[in-house]
């Protein structure tokens, strides 16, 4: 089966839509050549098709591709991608493919103009593979922090937030949103902040903020991207083995991350059920318990994107992310049928706000 062919989606093709990340399915999208795409190998949960996760905004959005990384930009926004293929020389292929990454995406945000990274998404294939003695994860932090910091962008307070999650194979893919004025980093007063991370979780601490709350250009665009967020109370794992106690204690980490940005002023927030979430599982098979858990603390849990990845610490069994309200952003996601090459999008998007 060749690649998805989406001719006849409206969204597709509208001129302010930003770049796609694609879960699942064979292969990227084929029609949507001018599009940055994100192609994820990641199981989909409980839904038979890919899922296409679209960002647009509120103004017409023109691409650029510079070296390896695809940017789409609208004047105040820009969507990112660039994937590397990460080699099997076992000489670091990880780290060095993660540097190289890192390098020409920070590139092309200083060339177009849209310096400040807010969120970005990590797919790193077999995360939690030993390599030469280190895991992935902790090459991948090594080389992550060098490139951040020889591009003199925050690697500590001021650092995007952002998520690191497996894949099963293909190359590291790297998405992004970033913007011409910087958010506020956030962080959560019931866990260090991963930047301070003791050496025992790796030579160099991971380089992300608990949350950036962005305001915009305009004075009534407050949005607020929460870091995928899991088990970990301080900087230790809890709850070992046990997803549905890791599910409710990465509810109460999301609850209290929220809790402060409101504190800072995030506005048309007032509560995690305002904000659309995407939770990730090592295992599959514990998504009904994860599911029950999510609906047990009044969330919307049909309206969840349930993946299947690898988490970025071996004990983690489940990660969940959040964003929302936005008015400038706005996100959907589709179930595309790649079975029928004339497109069919399924009705199921979900679309945090409006535009304007
Ligand atoms: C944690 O809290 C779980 O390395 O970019 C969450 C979000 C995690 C982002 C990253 C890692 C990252 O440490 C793992």
């Amino acid at each position: 089966m060749p690649a998805t062919d989406l001719a006849g989606s409206r969204l597709l093709h509208d001129a302010r839509t930003l770049g796609v990340a694609t879960h699942g399915g064979a292969a990227p999208l084929v029609c949507a050549s001018h599009l940055p795409q994100a192609h994820l190998l990641k199981g989909v949960i409980g839904r038979d098709q890919p899922v296409v996760e679209l960002w647009s905004g509120r103004d017409e959005a023109h691409d650029k591709i510079i070296g390896a990384t695809h940017c789409r930009f609208n004047g105040e926004v820009l969507f990112a991608t660039v994937s590397v293929i990460v080699s099997d020389d076992g000489n670091d292929a990880l780290g060095a493919a993660t540097y190289t990454a890192y390098r020409s995406l920070l590139d092309a945000l200083q060339v177009t103009g849209y310096p400040h990274l807010l969120r970005i998404w990590n797919s790193i294939p077999g995360i939690n593979v030993d390599d030469g003695g280190l895991e992935r994860y902790r090459r991948f932090n090594l080389h992550r922090y060098k490139a951040y910091a020889e591009s003199k962008r925050p690697t500590e307070s001021g650092a995007p937030a952002a998520c690191a999650l497996g894949s099963y194979g293909g190359p590291l893919v790297l998405y992004c949103l970033a913007s011409k004025t910087p958010a506020e980093s956030i962080e959560n007063p019931r866990q260090t902040s991963a930047y301070r991370y003791p050496q025992q979780y790796g030579p160099r601490a991971p380089s992300f903020s608990r949350a950036a709350l962005w305001s915009g250009a305009g004075s009534d665009n407050d949005v607020l991207f929460v870091s995928g967020t899991a088990s970990i109370v301080g900087h230790q794992t809890l709850h070992h083995g046990n997803v549905v106690a890791q599910a409710h204690e990465t509810l109460t980490n999301l609850q209290s991350v929220v809790a402060a940005a409101i504190s800072r002023g995030a506005r048309d927030i007032a509560l995690l059920s305002d904000l659309m979430l995407k939770a990730y599982m090592r295992h599959a098979s514990d998504q009904p318990l994860v599911r029950e858990v999510l609906a047990g603390h009044g969330l919307d849990a049909d309206a969840v994107l349930y993946l299947q990845a690898d988490i970025c610490r071996a004990d983690l069994l489940v990660e969940i992310e959040a964003i929302g309200p936005a008015r400038s952003v706005e996100i959907k996601t589709e179930t595309i049928d790649t079975q029928d090459s004339r497109s069919r999008s399924s009705s199921d998007s979900q679309v945090l706000r409006e535009n304007g």
